[in-house]
């Protein structure tokens, strides 16, 4: 199986030790990052984690299910949503990422404002995961000073407005340069890795994703790690007809499998247990 790998300034669960202040961590396959958003208004299971204690338990839960990576999103970025302010953002993190700190996974935040990452890295983050792909170039200094990794997303306009006239000449062509062409600017400014993610519905129609999840292996062969996030979207109902987000685990699943048939490092997913099932019996069936 191939493996994928993350380079960070500082100690991260499970990765190694590697030359001066370089700590590495290696993991076979495709990894999963378990989805925690701590907002009233995300898209698929908005509210149900902000009473005290329910956040820290699903996430927990999340860990037990197999989830390597945990995901903590103050924001919500669905189609039309409202931005909130670092203090915010902040005030739904930082409570769950001290307590997450000795949970022995890796704690990413889910944010592109640089003032929430700095502080979040600072609290014990250890990824950062930034749905505007770097767009401010002050993101960028804060991880590389920090040694944090990033995830780069590639999104068309902002949450606000994204999905209203989504257009591309090649959208294959036009995702992948920018990623490619940021990843090459994040890593000459000291970042010390990064991990490229198409984005999935940020930006897009049903075509357009279609198209860049069929053009994943060249995504792949960029030779970066690539992160999938495909749970519960809405080309899951589009595709199958099938109604609300709670519902379109099985789609989802559909979905990651088919990025990891094509070489993703990492899934970003809800549900973390339908997922862990999914992938051992398909990479045992791969190995056999
Ligand atoms: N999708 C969402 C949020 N963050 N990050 C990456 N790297 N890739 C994605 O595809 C991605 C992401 C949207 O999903 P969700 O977090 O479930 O909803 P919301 O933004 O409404 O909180």
């Amino acid at each position: 199986m191939d493996s994928s790998s993350l380079t960070f300034g500082y100690p991260v669960p499970n990765a190694a030790l590697q030359g001066a202040g370089r700590f590495v961590w290696e993991w076979p396959g495709t990894a999963l990052m378990g989805i925690l958003n701590l907002t009233p208004d995300s898209f698929s299971d908005g509210s149900t984690l902000t009473p005290p204690g329910a956040a820290s338990k699903h996430a927990h839960n999340l860990i037990e299910d197999g989830a390597q990576v945990l995901d903590l999103g103050g924001e919500s970025t669905r189609p039309g949503a409202e931005p909130v302010s670092a203090e915010v953002e902040l005030d739904r993190v930082l409570p769950l990422l001290r307590d997450l700190r000795g949970a022995g996974v890796v704690l990413s935040v889910d944010t592109y404002k640089p003032e929430v990452a700095a502080e979040a890295l600072r609290a014990g983050a250890h990824l950062i995961n930034d749905v505007s792909g770097l767009r401010d170039p002050e993101m960028v200094r804060v991880c590389a000073a920090a040694g944090a990794p990033v995830v780069i997303m590639h999104m068309q306009g902002t949450p606000g407005t994204m999905q209203k006239h989504p257009h591309y000449d090649d959208v294959k062509l036009e995702v992948q340069a920018y990623l490619e062409a940021t990843a090459v600017q994040a890593l000459a400014a000291g970042v010390p890795s990064v991990i490229l993610d198409p984005g999935i519905g940020f930006g897009k129609t049903v075509a357009h994703n279609l198209a860049l999840l069929r053009g994943l292996p060249e995504l792949v062969a960029l030779g970066y790690p690539v992160l999938l996030g495909a749970s519960r979207k809405g080309l899951i109902r589009a595709l199958s007809g099938e109604g609300p987000a709670s519902e379109r685990d099985p789609g989802s699943v559909a979905l990651h499998l088919w990025g990891a048939l094509a070489g993703v490092a990492m899934v970003r997913v809800h549900n973390v247990r339908a997922h862990t099932q999914a992938l051992r019996v398909w990479e045992a069936l791969r190995e056999a």
